[in-house]
């Protein structure tokens, strides 16, 4: 039996280049190891598997795996896999750069929203130079759904803005004194019911899937703006949309959908207040996630517990 570190790969893109690009960059974190594709046969030996959205049934083919490392911050693309290796401890990329992009994402589409930018582009269009009244921010209060590691940063920033932020998690916490902390459904709702702007950064599990349904957009203050960085499932889109055309909500800028690419019959297109992002706001980068990787890796190798690791029952 070899001993050779074999990793396998697969990010469910054509762009073959990735792979390369990775095997570079850990080779110097590393030392010698063999990647390869986590389809080829060669697999099969692979102690790792480094993968975003494998093909379902595939990870459970190999055996001599110790970890799976998501290339993304979120899971739910492992969730729906039937039998993963038991022995294989299951980690997530928690890359400050991803949380910073993430953030930005949420900032840009707000100040867009209240900075009326959409507006002024189509007076810019018409070399119409009008001035409408500035909308103050400072007591706007914004919610940010799911404060792990990327809605404290989003929180943060947003709070170093002059925003009145208010941050909901699962279970108690304590935020700082620039942030609000709100928890369980009770807390959940009475932040629905008071805040004017929503970004929900949750993951995906069995109790965020549908959870923004109409019954959640009546709730929000009319006009309120609903933006989504988390997963497309988590909004019933024909509620969304239901609730923009009413103008119950005063638009939506969404990042993540319940199919993806979003389908060009998809009625979301046709709807001017809701900004379509095509899954962008914090793409993977291998530079700076590189190291992470290397460290679960050698951590598992040398029989330890690696950081980020991802609790299957919970979901995230
Ligand atoms: C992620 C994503 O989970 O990009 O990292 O959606």
């Amino acid at each position: 039996m070899s001993s050779e570190l074999v990793i396998a790969y697969y990010d469910a893109s054509p762009d073959t280049t990735r792979q390369e690009r990775w095997q570079a960059l850990l080779t110097p974190l590393l030392g010698t190891f063999r990647m390869v594709g986590l389809l080829d046969a060669a697999a099969e030996q692979a102690q790792i598997a480094l993968v975003w959205s494998p093909p379902t049934g595939r990870l459970a083919q190999l055996s001599a795996l110790k970890l799976i490392i998501s290339l993304g911050q979120g899971v739910d693309h492992l969730m729906r896999e039937p039998d993963l290796p038991k022995s294989a401890h299951i980690v997530r990329l928690v890359d400050p750069n991803m949380s910073h992009a993430l953030s930005q994402w949420v900032i840009l589409n707000i100040l867009d929203h209240y900075r009326e930018g959409r507006l002024y582009r189509a007076y810019r269009a018409e070399k119409a130079f009008i001035q409408r009244p500035q909308i103050e921010t400072a007591d706007l209060p914004v919610a940010v759904y799911g404060m792990g590691a990327i809605g404290q940063v989003i929180a943060s920033q947003l709070a170093g803005l002059g925003f009145d932020v208010h941050g909901w998690s699962r279970t108690k916490r304590d935020f700082g004194s620039q942030i609000t902390a709100y928890h369980g459904s009770d807390g959940f709702r009475q932040l629905t019911q008071t805040c004017r702007c929503h970004v929900c950064i949750l993951p995906l599990t069995p109790e965020t899937e549908g959870l923004f349904s109409a019954e959640i957009f009546n709730s929000m203050p009319t006009g309120a703006l609903f933006i989504n960085g988390g997963r497309g499932k988590q909004v019933v889109e024909a509620d969304l949309l239901a609730a923009i055309r009413s103008g119950q909500l005063g638009g939506a800028a969404l990042d993540v959908f319940a199919v993806e690419p979003l389908p060009d019959s998809h009625p979301f297109w046709d709807e001017p207040n809701i900004t379509i992002w095509p899954h962008v706001a914090a793409q993977t980068n291998p530079e700076t996630a590189a190291r992470q990787v290397a460290s679960a890796i050698t951590s598992v190798l040398a029989g330890k517990t690696p950081d980020n690791l991802v609790d299957l029952a919970r979901g995230y």
